[in-house]
């Protein structure tokens, strides 16, 4: 048994990667901004320093454990050290920390405090760089960036965009995106991971709060919401009182109706209606020699994404909106009459895991004479910000339902929130379709889970279906060059551009657990597991919604012009 020593404690070494991982197994959490264990080693903040005897002070992130090492974790030198660093990045840091959006949510805060840092021993000096507004999701302040290059590494490593790198060199130093244009300008896809792994607020997602207080406050306008999926098992995170991935939709209802919103919808119901679209679409493709593989169109991201590299892809996308757009668009067409609202005084809001779900709903192509079908989107953790400003105890409320009609939805819809879920519910739709009979069991475990790439291939009638489920856009291009070069062949594929899926989203609650996707995950796959409903052709509103204003029939006219959407390059 190999083992070394951690502030004079005998601690075993069971395959860490780095001293900084052995000695927070060991219960010591040394502080870090550039430390990321999904990321590649930057080694720059220089924060996790610890003394290895014989050897001297160095950063614990990028040294390997050996057996017998003698590491002291805080010293005198290493505490001043760390200290002079702090002080450093707080001298030219926009300091406006009570109105940061990170506010208490900030490492830099939250190291400054715990090594005890009172006074700032060097001058003030601020560069007073352009905030960057330009994008619809995000906001980029450079005035807060602490140069760990965080961001820069996701968007490279795990998203394979690289919309941002590092320009100029000492002091000049600073994270832009290429060419030190606008994030809006660059192929920044607006999935908002960089805002999850940014330690201050030097990205984050904009706010759309104001607005939509605002409408709440318009004695004319009758505002109503939609709420994804994964939302449900982020938001406890951040009210507190709840269980890691518990799913809260009861008591959130509750809570938004105190808010204000006059009705509280489920996207899941509409997640349903896209998969009736999509594996109608899909069932379509396969019998008709359409082209394959069939990709999903539901993730902004990805679509964007492949808008980007891929164009020649697009005829693979399915056509179908995401179940946002798709929702936008049943609202704006039922709910006026419903509610007994003028068509212009209904406000639609959307609370999605999604900074992308912003830029989504502002595309034109999802508005009508001029109007977006989806007014506002806001952000999991901006619900939370509007919830915890009115002080309501989410934790204490008593449940209700979603409103209905479009409240209800099935099991299928409800896992759309996880990666592999909108595979799973397009199956348990088409495998019946194409067989005839129903089917048991409906869980398709092949699609679950966090492996970088899950692929099956399922008998159905005799016909061999093969499926792939990729999430974080680097897993999507590895498989899209594959299908390029004819090294892997598919009929359909999930893309999600998180990893994980929407469950880690660029607007949900940023999570230190290393089990956080999973453990949200779960809170669907519970969810839908506790449905008398779960597969998504058996939910009766879909059909009634069809019957009453989309022509009667997934795929109709009626349904391609409200329903579906086009690309482009
Ligand atoms: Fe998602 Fe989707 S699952 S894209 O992750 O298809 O955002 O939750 O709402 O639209 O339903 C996000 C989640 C979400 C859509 C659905
Ligand atoms: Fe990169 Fe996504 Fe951030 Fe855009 S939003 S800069 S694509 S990580």
């Amino acid at each position: 048994k190999k083992t070394l020593f951690v502030n004079n404690r005998e601690i075993e070494i069971a395959g860490e990667r780095n001293l900084l991982e052995l000695i927070r197994k060991a219960g010591i959490d040394i502080p870090t901004f550039c430390y990321h264990s999904e990321l590649s080693i930057y080694g720059a903040c220089r924060l996790c320093l610890v003394d290895v005897k014989g050897r001297g002070i160095m950063a614990s992130c990028s040294t390997a454990p050996e057996a017998g090492m003698v590491i002291f974790t805080d010293t005198k030198a290493i505490r001043n050290m760390r200290k002079i660093n702090v002080e450093l990045l707080l001298a030219s840091h926009k300091r406006e920390c009570p109105s940061c959006q990170r506010s208490a949510n900030c490492s830099l805060q939250d190291i400054a405090r715990k090594l005890g840092v009172h006074d700032v021993r060097y001058k003030q000096s601020i560069k007073d760089l352009p905030v960057d507004e330009s994008s619809p999701s995000l906001v980029r302040d450079p005035n807060k960036c602490v140069l760990c290059g965080d961001c820069v590494r996701v968007c490279s490593e795990v998203q394979s965009v690289g919309a941002l790198d590092f320009a100029c060199r000492g002091s000049n130093a600073r994270v832009v995106p290429a060419f030190d244009s606008n994030l809006s300008e660059v192929e920044c896809v607006n999935c908002g991971q960089c805002a999850q792994v940014c330690p201050t607020g030097a990205i984050v997602a904009k706010s759309n709060i104001d607005q939509v207080w605002d409408a709440i406050y318009d004695p004319d306008k009758i505002v109503i919401a939609q709420v994804a999926p994964a939302v449900r098992v982020g938001l406890g995170e951040k009210l507190g009182g709840f269980a890691m991935g518990e799913n809260v939709a009861r008591k959130m209802v509750t809570a938004m109706k105190i808010l204000g919103f006059d009705e509280v919808y489920d996207t899941c119901f509409a997640a349903d209606m896209t998969i009736f679209e999509e594996a109608t679409e899909f069932l379509d493709r396969l019998e008709n020699n359409g082209v394959l593989p069939m990709f999903t169109s539901c993730c902004p991201g990805w679509v964007k994404f492949a808008e980007t590299y891929y164009p020649e892809l697009l005829p693979n996308i399915s056509t179908t909106r995401s179940p946002q757009a798709i929702f936008g668009s049943i609202a704006r067409k039922t709910l006026p009459a419903k509610l007994g609202v003028k068509p212009e005084n209904l406000v639609v809001v959307s609370i999605m895991p999604c900074t992308a779900k912003k830029y989504e709903a502002q595309l034109p192509k999802f508005s009508q004479d001029g109007r977006p079908d989806v007014d506002y989107v806001l952000t999991t953790n901006e619900l939370a910000q509007m919830i915890q400003s009115m002080g309501i105890q989410t934790n204490e409320l008593e449940p209700s339902a979603f409103d209905m009609p479009l409240g209800f939805s099935t099991g299928g819809g409800v896992i759309f929130g996880a990666t592999g879920g909108v595979m799973e519910a397009a199956l348990r739709f088409a495998v019946e379709k194409v067989s005839g009979n129903p089917m048991s069991p409906i869980d398709f475990k092949e699609t679950r889970g966090l492996a970088p790439r899950k692929e099956a291939t399922l008998e159905v009638a005799g016909k061999k279906l093969r499926i792939a489920v990729v999430h974080g856009l680097a897993n999507a291009r590895k498989l899209v060059e594959e299908v390029k070069a004819g090294k892997a062949a598919y009929d359909f594929v999930e893309v999600m551009a998180c990893p994980g899926g929407c469950v880690a989203g660029g607007g949900q609650p940023i999570s230190h657990d290393k089990d956080f996707r999973t453990k949200r995950a779960a809170g669907l796959y519970d969810t839908d597991k506790g449905r008398q409903v779960q597969k998504p052709q058996d939910n009766y509103w879909v059909d009634k919604c069809y019957a009453e204003s989309f022509g009667g029939r997934p795929g109709s006219h009626e349904a391609h012009t409200r329903l579906h959407t086009h690309y482009q390059n």
